[in-house]
Order: C-alpha cells, then structure tokens, then sequence
C-alpha cells in the first residue's frame, strides 16, 4: 500500500459527465459508444439519451454555487475521455480540457474538494469501433488519456479514480447487452474484457502518478457484492466477510494481491483469459484508497446457510433495490478487513423516487431522507470502530440520465425539471446541509 492516505473526513456528492454534462456535440466532443448505443430502437427507454441532460456544460456555475450553498465539500465528476480526445488516442481538444479546467477552478474557489473519475463509461466511440474493451490497446489508449488529463488537471486535482464499476461495465455491456457496446459474449471474451478493464486501472494508475505536478491519491471506484451477516455472532460475519471475499475476488485479488483467485481461475477452465507476462505486477499498483459504491446488500450470509438470497423481504426503491441501511458500514469493514486498506471513500449512495416539485414548489423526498439516515449511522458506526472511512460522496446531486433507464429514476437531492432544466433542491438536500454541518470537525482539521 502507498503511504498517501488522506486524512479528515470529507462530505460530498457524485455525478458523471454522459449522466449530467448533455452538449454532447458542443467544444470539440468525439462522439462516445454511449451516443451511438441511444440512438439503437429500444436500447433505451423512450429513446431517450443524455445529449442535453442536465446541460451541466452550461450551467455548472450554478450548480457549483448550489453545492457550496449546502455546504458540500467534495464533489466527484467524472471527465468525458472523448471531450479529451475526442478520437479515443492522438490528438487532444484543448477546449475539452479547458471545460474540465473551470470546473476545478470554479470547485477550489469555492472550497470544494475535486474527485476525478476517468471513466464512467463513455469509451470513444472511436475506440469501440475498433473492438473497445476487447481490445488490449483500450486499455494502453486509457493510459494516455490518464496522461494528458493529469498533466493539465494534476496540479489541482489531488483525489483520482480510474474506473467506475468493472462489473457493472463487463455485466451490462458484454453479459446482458443492456450496456453498449451491447453484446452477450461468451465466458472468455467476458474475462477477457474484465482483464483489460483491470490492466487500464494499473496503466491509468501509472500514468497518473507519473504525469500529475501534485502528489496524487489514486483509487479504482468498485461496486462489490455486500453480503451482510444475518446475525452478529462470530459465525455469521465470518461467512459474510468470506463471502465477500470471494464474490468480489476476480476483480480485488489482481488489484491488491496480484493475481486471479486460484478457486476462481480454476472454475473457468478453457475460459481464463488471456494475461502476459508482467500485467498483474501492473494490475497491483500501490493503491491510496478503495472507492465503493454500495446502494444495498443483495444477500445475508448466515454459517448455517452460506450466502442466501433474502433481499425480497426489505422495503425497495424505485429501482427495486432493497434498503438495506447497514451495507456501508459492512462493506467498508469487510474491504477493510480483508484487503488492509489505507482509505475508503463511498463514492457513490443513493436512491431512486418518482419525485416532483409540489404545488408550493418543494419536492417533499422524505423518502429519500430516511433512506440517508438510516445508511449514515453506518458511516458513523465505521468512524467510530476506526474503519479508514475518509469520505461519503452521495449519488446523485441532481436528477440525471440514469443510463438505459433514462430519466424517470431520479437520485438527486436536487430536482431537475427536464422540460425547463430549473433545479430545485429537495428537502433532502436541506437534510444533508444539515448532516454536513453537524457531522464536521473544523474546516482546518479536514482532508
Ligand atoms: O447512475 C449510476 C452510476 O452511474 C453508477 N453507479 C450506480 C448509479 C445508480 O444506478
């Protein structure tokens, strides 16, 4: 491990750029496999696509003031690699990097912490077009993405994330196609995607580290599986934690331990992927902090039961999630407990409702606020057993492109009307102001 942890607590919130940016043909932008996959017949509800979204490219000032107006400390966007370069590699758009360049000036001036992710799924359609993910190169095509942002951005930006959810990228995309590039592809093209997915966090890591002009702290964002104890007794955790271990495996042993599980690498047989020589030491770069993103625990692991699927039995979200309060505290001790980490940030929690601004111009998302009660007395159980939680970024800050769902499943704590493109904040960012401001130690003390 790097001996970079940060220190302090940060509060924050999360977005990405497909998700809220919109102007997708505006300042130079190459189009993104997202662009071309909303434009298939029925890939996505309604049609919809994030061409305007919350056009957050011409109104992050705005946004920006509304977050300092919460007292937000950090926020976590993520940067469009085909605003960068909009051909996937080559040459570099300027007027991309100066967007990204405001946005963290806007950010500092405000006394609001940066989190860069570098890629929340929107690949160059270039590069898709050139078998994406597949491909080996992608992944040498992110490490000179990493590069070129880090040497403009890395003299700001100290708090990096690489990727954001391998699994979700290889489950959606190459499993179920619900994803672009859209496909169901058999076993060894599955590993083999995660494999390149995997060596463009240790490249993009790398790259980073070398090209930023500040010391950065660099972290891959994941969304494990959260088995959570039935019980508190000895045994239950101990089959949860070891369930954790081991859902989460394929992907947390090559970064932390590098190398595939051997249970893991053996039940594929003629499937394993194809890895050369010298990419898991690449794989295993020292890491500064584990990203998660935990919405609920999908199973309850019991010693008598192993790992059972019960999650019918809890309240659910709009997106028929179980509300499941207590997955943030287990995740973060369970990845702290079996990987010895440095820092955790939750980098993305939320929830889904159908909100809609009342009559008296409020959105009364109560629902939402006791969604975040119940998950933050997690967060306050791990601080208070010494867990290395560093931070708590919430999804989402506003209303958003919730990808092939479109726009009905609103996570923001700020409402966006996608008529009008008005936001109005809900009672649960009024919530959260206040949860910031009771839960901080002194501004000096901070990350
Ligand atoms: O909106 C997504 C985000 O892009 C990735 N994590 C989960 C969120 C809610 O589905």
């Amino acid at each position: 491990m790097s001996d970079h942890p940060s220190t302090g607590f940060l509060w924050g919130t999360a977005t990405s750029a497909y998700q809220v940016e919109g102007a997708v043909d505006e300042g130079g932008r190459g189009r993104s496999i997202w662009d071309e996959f909303c434009e298939r017949p029925g890939a996505v509800v309604d049609g919809q696509s994030g061409r305007v979204a919350c056009d957050h490219f011409h109104r992050w000032e705005e946004d920006l003031d509304l977050m300092r107006g919460l007292g937000i400390q950090a926020y976590r966007f993520s940067i469009a690699w085909p605003r960068v370069l909009p051909e996937g590699t080559g040459h570099v758009n300027e007027r991309g990097l100066d967007f990204y360049s405001r946005l963290v000036d806007g950010l500092l001036e405000r006394g609001i912490e940066p989190m860069a992710t570098l890629y929340h799924w929107d690949l160059p359609l270039a590069l898709g077009e050139v078998g994406g993910w597949h491909s080996r190169e992608t992944a040498h095509a992110f490490a000179e993405y990493a590069r070129v942002a880090a040497e403009r951005l890395g003299d700001r930006i100290r708090l990096w994330a690489t990727l954001n959810e391998i699994p979700v990228i290889v489950h959606e995309g190459h499993c179920v196609g619900t994803h672009p590039p859209g496909e169901r592809c058999e076993a060894q093209v599955i590993n083999q995607v995660r494999h390149h997915l995997l060596l463009a966090h240790g490249l993009g890591t790398q790259a980073l580290r070398a090209a930023a002009r500040k010391r950065p702290s660099v972290g891959l964002v994941d969304c494990p599986h959260v088995p959570e104890p039935l019980t508190e007794s000895e045994g239950d955790i101990a089959a949860a934690r070891d369930a954790f271990e081991r859902m989460n495996g394929v992907r947390f042993d090559p970064v932390f331990r590098g190398r595939y599980p051997a249970a893991w690498w053996e039940a594929q047989g003629a499937s394993v992927p194809e890895v050369r020589d010298g990419d898991l030491a690449t794989i295993q770069q020292p890491q500064d902090f584990l990203g998660l993103n935990v919405y609920s625990s999908w199973n309850v692991a019991s010693a008598e039961r192993g790992v059972c699927q019960l999650e019918t039995h809890f309240p659910q979200t709009d997106l028929q999630w179980p509300i499941m309060p207590d997955c943030l505290y287990w995740a973060t001790r369970f990845a702290h407990e079996v990987h010895g980490l440095p820092a955790i940030f939750i980098t993305e929690n939320g929830c889904a409702y159908p909100d809609q601004v009342n009559g008296r111009g409020e959105v009364d998302d109560f629902a939402r606020i006791a969604y975040l009660r119940g998950h933050l007395r997690g967060v306050d159980r791990a601080l208070a057993e010494g867990l290395p939680l560093r931070g708590y970024l919430l999804w989402s800050f506003l209303d958003n492109f919730e990808w092939a769902k479109g726009y009905a499943k609103r996570f923001g704590i700020v409402h966006v009307n996608f008529e009008t493109l008005r936001r109005t904040p809900k009672a649960s960012a009024r919530w959260y102001a206040q949860h910031i401001a009771t839960h901080s130690p002194p501004r000096a003390e901070r990350a």
